[in-house]
């Protein structure tokens, strides 16, 4: 079995099209390659339910936390489905399975965690421990005012507590008292060892680089947090378990909620975790530490993609300087949206650029003109007449062994490249042959050739570009699967795509919406 994961998106704010490309296509693009090719798999996703800010952003629409995380992950998986993501469960981490999980976690890592005392900032007037993101001051370095109490957003220094000056609590507006707090701690640096063999062995050697640094120096991680919402530590009131400790767990929570052999299946499976890189920590150091403590199955690979810029500038939600994942759906076939983030996501930690002139010239002039094209005539030239049975030659031979390459190692962008490669070939047979100065005696085999091809071309775009692959496969009678046609059934003449013209204005107007 494979067990495919996307990262658990959290439940505070739309999808944007820069969790798309970093994690969610490249992971649903895999799977259903892995369907296609014949695999087991299973395909898990939830919403990542926990954490200071989903309390925060509740505490601002005046509602629980509970009602936003429920309104976020019905809103996600629709979205998710209109692009085609099609996960085995979507389950969320605020779940009984995780709270179950996440106990027996704590229960077995037990020998690696003590207990110490922390300094907290305390608001009297609401008799609570304050998190970070709700104190805020001025800061002790920079003086800087009005800066939150985990870092100063002036000069960029990380603060600890105790770090501002004249501290208020944003919400009483009062001086917070500084108190200590039992806390636990994983003993992260106990498994150095552990750790630096494992990324040897898994890590590609960009992310082993990235991570040289953190190994040398690992640090114990506090993984409680003094908030009301998440999973409740035992044995200490008031206290809930830190939202990086029962997220990844919720992987397991989820299978759990699928599978009643969730425990088999884990430890049996080639595990493939997909991320952005800003949590390449979490993946490759904490959770496998974490797994291997609680002597579970650790992860087979870890793709990892870089962030998204949009016309060159960074996303960011507060400037509106975003395309959010509805929006695009509610204006671009969903299929372009995907084929296009494919060709500017190479895997690793570069980052890449949406361009709204190179979108539209990638839809236009690549996919329309060469693959669209190649279907409109080749139907068109064949129109149910009777064919000759080919095979593939060396060069598709070639082709496809790359692609599959490619494929299992996760090179999405790479596969996709083969498989358009494989429609240009078959462009110039046409162009070269000219199958349509030749009686039908003559062109048949030509056309024979083209048309098993461009139907076999069909299905390695198939885990790319779903809806329009999925429509032709099934009018021409073929399975989503791999193999070589061997009988295609006339279903008529079609035109796959409708060129890009002025939705590209459109959805500029829906940038930040
Ligand atoms: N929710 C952060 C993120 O969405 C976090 C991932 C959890 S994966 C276990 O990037
Ligand atoms: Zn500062």
């Amino acid at each position: 079995m494979n067990i495919i994961t996307a990262a658990l998106i959290y439940a505070n704010g739309p999808i944007h099209l820069g969790h798309i490309k970093s994690t969610y296509l490249p992971a649903d693009i895999f799977y259903k390659y892995l369907k296609m090719k014949g695999e087991q798999a299973i395909f898990i996703c939830a919403t990542d339910d926990h954490g200071t800010p989903i309390v925060i952003e509740a505490e601002k629409r005046g509602i629980a936390p509970i009602e936003l995380v429920r309104y976020y992950h019905n809103k996600d998986l629709e979205e998710f489905k209109r692009l085609g993501i099609e996960f085995d469960i979507f389950h969320w981490t605020s779940s009984q399975e995780n709270r179950f999980t996440t106990l027996e976690f704590y229960q077995a890592l037990r020998q690696y965690i003590y207990q110490k005392k922390v300094t907290q900032y305390y608001c009297e007037e609401l008799n609570k421990f304050m998190p970070d993101r709700y104190i805020k001051g001025k800061c002790k370095y920079c003086n800087a005012q009005d800066q939150y109490a985990d870092q100063c957003e002036n000069c960029g220094k990380t603060l600890h507590v105790g770090d501002l000056i004249d501290p208020y609590c944003t919400i009483t507006n009062t001086r917070p008292k500084l108190r200590d707090s039992d806390h636990l701690f994983f003993k992260l640096s106990y498994f150095a060892n552990f750790l630096r063999e494992y990324n040897i062995k898994i890590a590609d050697i960009e992310i082993y680089n990235y991570l040289k640094g953190w190994l040398d120096d690992l640090q114990d991680w506090d993984i409680v947090r003094d908030l009301d919402w998440g999973i409740p530590v035992p044995d200490l009131p008031g206290k809930v378990f830190y939202v990086w400790f029962d997220a990844p767990i919720g992987y397991i929570g989820s299978l759990r909620a699928l599978r009643r052999d969730w425990r088999e299946v884990w430890n049996n499976s080639k595990i493939y975790h997909f991320i952005g890189k800003d949590i390449i920590y979490h993946h490759y150091l904490f959770w496998p530490a974490m797994l291997y403590g609680a002597n579970m199955n650790l992860p087979y690979k870890i793709p990892v993609r870089g962030y998204l810029t949009l016309e060159g500038k960074k996303f960011s939600k507060s400037r509106g300087w975003f395309l959010s994942l509805e929006a695009t759906l509610n204006h671009i076939n969903p299929d372009y949206i995907r084929y296009y983030m494919t060709t500017i996501s190479p895997s690793g930690l570069i980052d890449s650029d949406f361009s709204f002139n190179d979108f539209k010239n990638k839809i236009n002039n690549d996919l329309i003109a060469n693959y669209g094209n190649l279907i409109t005539r080749i139907l068109k030239l064949w129109n149910g007449r009777d064919l000759e049975k080919t095979d593939m030659d060396q060069d598709e031979i070639n082709a496809y062994n790359r692609y599959i390459e490619y494929m299992d190692n996760v090179k999405l962008k790479e596969g996709l490249e083969v498989a358009m490669g494989l429609v240009g070939y078959y462009n110039k047979i046409l162009t070269e042959k000219e199958p349509w100065k030749l009686d039908y005696n003559h062109a048949k085999p030509i056309i024979s050739k083209v048309l098993f091809g461009t139907m076999f071309v069909t299905k390695l775009l198939y885990p790319f570009i779903p809806f329009t692959t999925s429509n032709i496969l099934k009018l021409y009678g073929q399975d989503i699967d791999l193999r070589y046609p061997n009988k295609i059934v006339f279903g008529g003449s079609i035109i796959p795509f409708k060129k890009l013209e002025n939705e590209i204005d459109i959805l500029k107007q829906s940038i930040g919406t």
